[in-house]
């Protein structure tokens, strides 16, 4: 058959643009619209926004030190972008449109690549207008595995999320930008699951030995959570080892974009209750993942598992003799602002009210011109959050992670997100090592759109 100069062409195109992902054999992550059965059968199903297709998005896992590449491909009809949550990136990978890169237009593709320097649990989400799209359902899990890893029988992720769903019509409450939650505490859910399951449950056998790695990926609601037939040591928080592990006695606290990495004993008995319950609003604990405790296994409990191996570059050297910038949480209902500053100019509450702008940081709602302070590479920084509102925030740094530090001095352990309750002060303090232009957020997500996000710069 003769090729005419058409066909010839139109087959070169198709090909080209086909050629770098196939010749490289890059991995996709499709950003598309799909139905999902989220609320219980009786219910209809609910459109929402995925990765690959799925709630949550694929649970990506590689070896530590390893390279992560996806090409992000947007398949739906606004632009997107892609935030690994917790890695200590390079920044022009950070994800953040508007800050690190452009945003990836309906219909076109960005090529993420970046190395993982520490095992632990973490996390993808869309970071433009993560508001809506986060709860919409763009997030997954990013799994960094230790070159060995602890002597467990299973290694779980349970993604906890919680939806906002009209049950007459199973679509989400298209309330995304309701300035009521995002002047209060945010968008809660009226539906909790598990790994996109409202009924998510394990089965196991008694003291089989389980590795859980809890991740938080609501918009705006904090979890208490509470074993019931499992005796667990908290192993690591937002990615990081503990130098100890911790024994779980009462309540733990899982703030929006946290994690916890939990080792766990069964030891309920067969057909006893077993599994996680979290505190609903009644004051009621109902099960979060049940565990179906199936039989005995061979062993007994194993008694405190070892800590995980520390990842490189934990230390923190130097923090008492850094200086110390504050960094005051303000506004929110039944506080407000004023005199802040906002696109440049200064502006009391209605204004700002007028323009969706609810919350500050220091003075500042949303993202200035110049950042909230210049860090050279190698510093010792210390930033004091005083919660001035009514609210509580889980205020979370990109790039780097940090400690908190006590009044007398001491550190707590490694983390990217931490909870400032209100009329708390948390001082962090963190090695700035990480050159770039890194967000510095409240992680309640339409308190983040709101006001409450500010940058720093490594230079
Ligand atoms: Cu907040």
């Amino acid at each position: 058959m003769k090729m005419t100069r058409r066909s010839f062409c139109t087959g070169l195109s198709a090909a080209s643009l086909m050629r770098p992902a196939l010749a490289q054999g890059l991995p996709l992550l499709t950003a598309q619209e799909t139905m999902v059965q989220l609320a219980p059968d009786s219910y209809p199903a609910t459109p929402v926004w995925s990765y690959d297709g799925t709630i949550p998005g694929p649970a990506l896992r590689l070896p530590q030190a390893s390279r992560l590449e996806r090409r992000l491909v947007n398949a739906m009809e606004v632009p997107t972008t892609i935030h690994w949550h917790g890695i200590r990136i390079d920044n022009a990978m950070d994800g953040v449109a508007g800050l690190t890169q452009d945003a990836v237009p309906p219909g076109q593709s960005f090529h993420y690549a970046f190395d993982l320097p520490d095992a632990g649990t973490y996390w993808y989400h869309a970071h433009t207008n993560s508001m809506e799209q986060v709860a919409r359902g763009l997030s997954g899990a990013l799994i960094v595995e230790e070159a060995t890893p602890p002597d467990v029988d299973r290694d779980e992720v349970l993604m906890i999320d919680d939806w906002l769903i009209d049950p007459e019509t199973g679509l989400f409450v298209d309330s995304f930008a309701s300035p009521m939650a995002r002047s209060h505490g945010g968008r809660i859910g009226n539906l909790v699951g598990v790994n996109g399951r409202y009924d998510y449950r394990l089965s196991a056998r008694q003291n089989e030995r389980l590795r859980l790695r809890l991740i938080n990926s609501a918009n705006a609601q904090i979890f208490g959570l509470r074993l019931e037939g499992l005796t667990g040591w908290t192993v690591a928080l937002d990615g990081m080892p503990l130098a100890q592990p911790e024994a779980v006695t009462g309540t733990l606290v899982l703030a929006p974009a946290q994690r916890i990495d939990l080792i766990v004993d069964v030891t309920a008995e067969e057909g006893a209750a077993a599994g996680i319950l979290f505190a609903a609003g009644d004051d009621s604990w109902q099960a979060l993942a049940e565990i179906t405790v199936t039989a005995r296994a061979a062993t007994k409990s194993r008694g405190a598992p070892a800590p995980l191996p520390p990842n490189p570059r934990m230390e923190i050297n130097g923090v008492d003799a850094a200086p110390v910038l504050d960094m005051p949480l303000q506004g929110g209902a039944m506080r407000g602002l004023k005199n802040t500053l906002f696109n440049g100019q200064a502006m009391g509450w209605q204004e700002l009210v007028q323009k969706g702008q609810f919350w500050a940081l220091a003075g500042q709602a949303g993202l200035g011109e110049a950042p909230f302070t210049t860090l050279s590479r190698g510093e010792t920084a210390r930033i004091r959050m005083k919660n001035d509102t009514m609210f509580p925030h889980a205020m979370h740094l990109h790039g780097m992670h940090f400690r908190v530090r006590k009044e007398d001095g001491a550190l707590g352990p490694l983390r990217d997100t931490v909870l400032v309750m209100p009329n708390e002060t948390t001082e962090i303090t963190f090695l700035a090592d990480n050159p770039g232009k890194w967000l510095l957020h409240c992680h309640m997500l339409g308190h983040a759109a709101s006001g409450m996000t500010n940058w720093i710069m490594v230079a």
